[in-house]
């Protein structure tokens, strides 16, 4: 049994099903999703915004499994790759996975855990918040509070991440 954190994302086409559609696939696996937040794009691509949520994610899956269900799911939402950070109609990304007695690190071509850019990115590390708000983050310098991650974000990068409401909500 693991523990996985998912970051989700997407700004083509219909955000909000897109989304839903990520809560939809992991199902049973979920454990929680947090609010919907839209997000200025990350990354220096000119884009529209993205509509972002972090879940919590757990089951009989390797850190692979993982990637490779949220890849599943990028398919059905008819991903293209074309542009780096660019814009997309979905995209599933493993930020950390748990196992018993510790956590996955592991350098590999196709996923490197932890994320190694979640810790500057506002648009993971606050909804994240949402679901765990004593979340840690391993870092290069050691395991960090994501909330003072957050804290030490520059302001303009928390500024671009907006809380709209719940995934299932009427808003
Ligand atoms: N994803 C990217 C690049 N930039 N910016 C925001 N705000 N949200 C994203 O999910 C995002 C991004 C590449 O995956
Ligand atoms: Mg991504
Ligand atoms: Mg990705």
């Amino acid at each position: 049994m693991t523990r996985a954190v998912l970051s989700a994302g997407s700004n083509v086409g219909d955000r909000l099903a897109h989304l839903r559609s990520v809560v939809a696939g992991f199902g049973d696996d979920v454990v929680a999703v947090s609010a919907v937040y839209a997000t200025a794009p990350w990354g220096g691509v000119e884009q529209d915004d993205f509509y972002n949520i972090t879940l919590i994610v757990e089951g009989e899956r390797t850190a692979h499994e993982w990637l490779a269900a949220g890849a599943r799911l990028e398919q059905a939402a008819e991903r293209t790759r074309e542009v780096r950070w660019g814009p997309r109609t979905l995209d599933v990304d493993v930020i950390t996975v748990d196992v018993v007695g510790g956590i996955v690190v592991q350098d590999d071509p196709t996923l490197t855990l932890p994320h190694p850019r979640a810790a500057q990115r506002a648009f993971v590390l606050v909804p994240w918040l949402d679901v765990e708000p004593d979340a840690l983050l391993h870092t290069d310098v050691g395991a960090r509070r994501v909330d003072e991650l957050v804290a030490q974000l520059d302001s303009a990068e928390t500024a671009g991440v907006r809380r709209l409401g719940d995934l299932d909500g009427d808003w």
